[in-house]
């Protein structure tokens, strides 16, 4: 088996821009500290390269508020990777401005373009054996479609599930450890979506604890979930906690902040 779902040369981030206070979210919270999130994404991306990676660090972007969430722009396959169709307007033009970053690191990169699809990253996980994607309020059916269309020849197999109502996207509920084994929300590991993968659930009450991402040898893990943390340490990895609590404002996690692959030429 393969392990091209967690073990990553590289990841692309980008600068929190001074807009971030304007950025998307659910319910308010508070206006996120700019200060404490470039802290926050300091130690999120040293931890990164801690694992040997390469990371590279985009500008800021101050047209579009939301962009230090870099995952809903793109999908980064083994093959070749392909710029996502942003359900929210005011993201539409995130996924224009990572193209050329892209390009200039893969030999193959292809568009989400109808007019009716809709697909973000943070909707998608990737597995050893599949890509699952979750229908959400930013992500559709023709978007999904065009997804399982366009990477069909690099031999991807996409399966269409659902993000629970109301969360953001189907990641803000689960996250991939290894090539076997799930965190997930009970809430979205009851609707059977992960049958065949190993569990573990996250800790009643720590649901925000499930966007964590395996890097390499390490997991991110927002801060301050001690419950869940502990179940991963008791399970065997090797977890750091990294501060998120100004992107939680803005419904972000671990797996937002980074794109990460392994380019082919
Ligand atoms: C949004 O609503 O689009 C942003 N405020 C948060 C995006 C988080 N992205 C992710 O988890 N992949």
């Amino acid at each position: 088996m393969s392990d091209r779902s967690y073990r990553f040369t590289h990841a692309i981030t980008r600068k929190p821009a001074a807009s971030i206070i304007a950025g998307l979210r659910a319910v308010d919270t508070g206006t996120p500290d700019l200060a404490t999130m470039q802290a926050h994404h300091a130690d999120y991306i040293a931890t990164l390269r801690e694992t040997g990676a390469t990371v590279i660090e985009l500008e800021a972007l101050d047209a579009y508020p939301d962009s230090v969430f870099v995952e809903d722009t793109a999908l980064c396959l083994p093959s070749g990777a392909v710029v996502m169709r942003p359900g929210a307007p005011s993201r539409l033009g995130e996924a224009a401005e990572m193209a050329p970053h892209l390009a200039a690191l893969y030999g193959d990169i292809r568009r989400i373009e109808g007019a009716d699809s809709f697909i973000e990253g943070g909707d998608i996980l990737m597995t050893e054996t599949e890509i699952l994607v979750g229908r959400s309020a930013r992500t559709n059916a023709a978007g999904i479609a065009e997804l399982a269309r366009l990477t069909a020849d690099w031999g991807e197999v996409v399966r269409e599930v659902h993000t629970p109502p109301g969360v953001l996207h189907f990641k803000t509920d689960c996250s991939l450890l290894d090539a076997e084994t799930i965190l997930s929300t009970t809430r979205l590991s009851a609707s059977g979506c992960f049958q065949g993968y190993r569990l573990i659930d996250v800790a009643e009450g720590e649901e925000a604890a499930a966007n964590t991402i395996r890097f390499n040898d390490l997991v991110l893990m927002p801060a301050g979930f001690p419950r869940t943390r502990d179940r991963l340490v008791q399970a065997g990895y090797d977890v750091r906690e990294i501060g998120n609590s100004e992107c939680a404002k803005l419904d972000g996690g671990m797996s937002c902040l980074s794109l990460r692959f392994t380019p082919k030429p």
